[in-house]
């Protein structure tokens, strides 16, 4: 057994660390560029920009029971860029939802594994996304549900910039503000490139930290390093450092991270991974994860 598969059996359900939580980032990434390689389809930039957030989520944060995908009182996690669908599959199999052997069956036609994710067909899928912008509004009801039926779940809803894109974005954000739900987690992924393009050439968001914070939410302090698990538990700590709802963060991430001459590129936002990027980028990621591996 591997030094993460061995790792992931002594700390069942237990919360981990940020170097653990780091090499185990670095594993899901390879995971990741190798089934996107050999499914010759799906989305590499934001998926790997926002693995560290969502495997510091379902590894150290969220109230969840992979027995019981359904559970009400389980936390709830919206994937609204439901394009980087892998990095969130890639975590559920590992947390435990379903087995890591089905991750290669991502986009094969009727897999549970859809190319976004679907609620219908895959159990710890909490909402079905791939429409950009709909994963808040949807998130604020969940939010204002748990207040109606008197639980005391959280909902976390991650995005990036094309959801911040969309009108019905801001209008959850206003919703929000207004009815104040307790448990509410806005959470971008602020790697700032795009399909085709950065966010200046794009639809320019800056200031967007004054954007949030002028709709009424409770916005962090700072922006956090996103791809650094020990500031992702630090912007945790700040969740549970006061009661002012809704909250959000921002995190600083890199699209494509791991692989340097795809970091920051769009044209990696959804290309097929070549033979020849796939063999030139691969020891990259491995080389991360054996430094990482070693640290723990
Ligand atoms: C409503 C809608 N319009 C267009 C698309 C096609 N689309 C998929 S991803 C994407 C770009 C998203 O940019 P960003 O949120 O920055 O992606 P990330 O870097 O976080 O992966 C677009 C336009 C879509 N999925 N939904």
């Amino acid at each position: 057994m591997g030094k993460i598969e061995d790792l992931l059996q002594k700390k069942r359900d237990a919360a981990l660390n940020p170097e653990e939580l780091a090499a185990l980032t670095a594993f899901l990434r390879l995971n990741i560029f190798d089934v996107l390689h050999s499914r010759q389809t799906g989305h590499w930039g934001g998926a790997s920009s926002a693995l560290e957030i969502v495997t510091a989520l379902y590894f150290n944060r969220l109230k969840i029971d992979p027995s019981k995908p359904e559970w009400e009182d389980r936390d709830r996690f919206i994937l609204s860029k439901g394009h980087a669908s892998l990095n969130l599959y890639a975590v559920l199999a590992h947390r435990g939802f379903f087995p890591t052997q089905d991750l290669p069956s991502f986009r094969v036609f009727g897999s549970k594994l859809q190319g976004h994710p679907s609620m219908r067909k895959l159990k710890g899928v909490d909402m079905s996304t791939g429409a950009l912008g709909h994963g808040l509004s949807i998130g604020v009801g969940l939010a204002l549900a748990a207040r109606i039926a008197g639980k005391n779940f959280y909902t976390y809803v991650l995005s990036g910039e094309g959801c911040l894109d969309e009108g019905s974005t801001w209008e959850a954000l206003l919703y929000a503000a207004k009815t104040k739900p307790k448990g509410l987690v806005y959470l971008i992924d602020y790697n700032k490139v795009q399909l085709d393009g950065t966010i200046s050439e794009i639809l320019p968001l800056e200031p967007l930290a004054d954007k949030i914070k002028s709709f009424g939410w409770n916005l962090a302090p700072k922006s956090y390093d996103g791809n650094n698990t020990k500031q992702i538990l630090e912007a945790f700590d700040w969740i549970d450092s006061d009661a002012v709802w809704p909250k959000a963060i921002i995190f600083d991430t890199i699209k494509g991270k791991g692989v340097s001459f795809m970091e920051g590129k769009n044209a990696w936002h959804g290309a097929p991974i070549d033979d020849d990027s796939y063999a030139k980028g691969r020891p990259e990621l491995a080389a991360d994860l054996k430094k990482k591996e070693a640290a723990l």
